[in-house]
């Protein structure tokens, strides 16, 4: 029996924390997917394909990652490859909240479970939309994410 899990999110761009995250997925379970959710209504800085892109660059060195992305609820993409298990990283409280929430609702619809890693504490402050933010204002993130995708964000940000 194989054993599936998925880290799901938006990675607009990935960190350094969805990354570690990751990494550690990928030594627990022998195929870890990551799903890149659409959400309609956020548009967010990077296409789709650019994000799927960026962590494959990044994750390459995982051989049993697979990237993907999928529009409609994570319980289906779930159902679809038969995946049991989501593993989440939790910074601080603050996610807590909301991260039960989507745990319950998700198991309540199909079972499947959550699992949640604590985040390494060096990441703790990081996510997606601070490091779009300081990027903006010309702020160094490159101690925050790969060097993919600090050359991204360059090359994103000098088109506004
Ligand atoms: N360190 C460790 N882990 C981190 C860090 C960090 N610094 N930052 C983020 N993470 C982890 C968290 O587990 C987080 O949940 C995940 O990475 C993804 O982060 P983001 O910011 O890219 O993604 P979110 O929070 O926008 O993702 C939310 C989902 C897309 C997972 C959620 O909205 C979803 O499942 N949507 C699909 C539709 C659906 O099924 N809806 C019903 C939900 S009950």
């Amino acid at each position: 029996q194989v054993r599936r899990a998925v880290c799901p999110g938006s990675f607009d761009p990935i960190t350094n924390g969805h990354l570690d995250i990751i990494a550690r997925a990928s030594r627990l379970y022998d195929e870890v997917y990551v799903a890149v959710m659409i959400n309609k209504s956020k548009k967010g800085l990077f296409e789709i394909d650019q994000r799927i892109q960026l962590i494959r660059e990044v994750t390459s060195e995982y051989a049993n990652v697979r990237v993907e992305s999928f529009h409609g609820l994570l319980v289906d993409f779930c159902k679809q490859r038969d995946i049991p298990a989501i593993v989440k990283g939790l910074r601080a409280v603050s996610d807590f909240d909301y991260e039960l929430q989507m745990a319950q609702m998700n198991n309540g619809l199909t079972g499947v479970e959550t699992l949640f890693v604590p985040t390494n504490p060096t990441y703790s402050f990081l996510s997606s939309s601070l490091v779009k933010e300081v990027a903006a204002w010309g702020g160094d993130v490159s101690h925050l994410v790969p060097p993919q995708v600090v050359e991204a964000l360059n090359e994103r940000l000098a088109r506004d």
